[in-house]
């Protein structure tokens, strides 16, 4: 009697190790979506907002898409007094924080679009980060709104 409890608190503590070693799943994305290029460009950006709930700091370090050739991390940074757009290793998410992809700051670049844009098309891109996990999304494309930075902010806020 006393073996069989002895037994089952070893099997307990044995499994225990085993459920804190789940996949990324303090990583979440929201907000998704690709601005809507002219028919005639030949790349445009993603946006997102990644959310790190964990307790490690997170770098995505690589993004692809089928709907593009290439795919790089870029940012936005003032040379000069001239914004340029420059590509980056990687974008941090900080333990408990969150990564802000918007115009004007880092963006994913899709590169030579294999097949112009469509308002509302769904656009699947593939996030991976330094942990070795990877995040499929699917980011709808938007028309770029020219609403200044915290109204658009507050307009994500209210869809969820
Ligand atoms: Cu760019």
């Amino acid at each position: 009697m006393h073996r069989s409890i002895f037994s089952l608190a070893l099997l307990l503590g044995a499994t225990l190790p085993a459920l804190s070693f789940a996949v990324d799943s303090a990583l979440q994305v929201n907000d998704p979506y690709v601005r809507l290029a002219p028919p005639s460009a030949p790349a445009s950006a993603a946006f997102m907002v990644i959310s790190n709930s964990g307790s490690a700091d997170r770098k995505l370090i690589k993004a692809e898409s089928p709907a593009a050739k290439t795919v790089e991390l870029h940012s936005h940074i003032s040379e000069n007094g001239v914004m340029k757009m420059r590509q980056v290793p990687g974008i941090d998410i900080k333990a408990n924080a969150r990564a802000e992809l918007k115009p004007g700051s880092y963006h994913i670049m899709l590169i030579d679009m294999k097949q112009a844009l469509k308002e509302g098309e769904v656009i699947p891109i593939t996030l991976s980060f330094d942990d070795g996990s990877k995040m499929q999304i699917n980011a709808p494309v938007r028309k770029q709104t020219t609403m200044p930075a915290d109204k658009a902010m507050d307009h994500q806020g209210m869809k969820h």
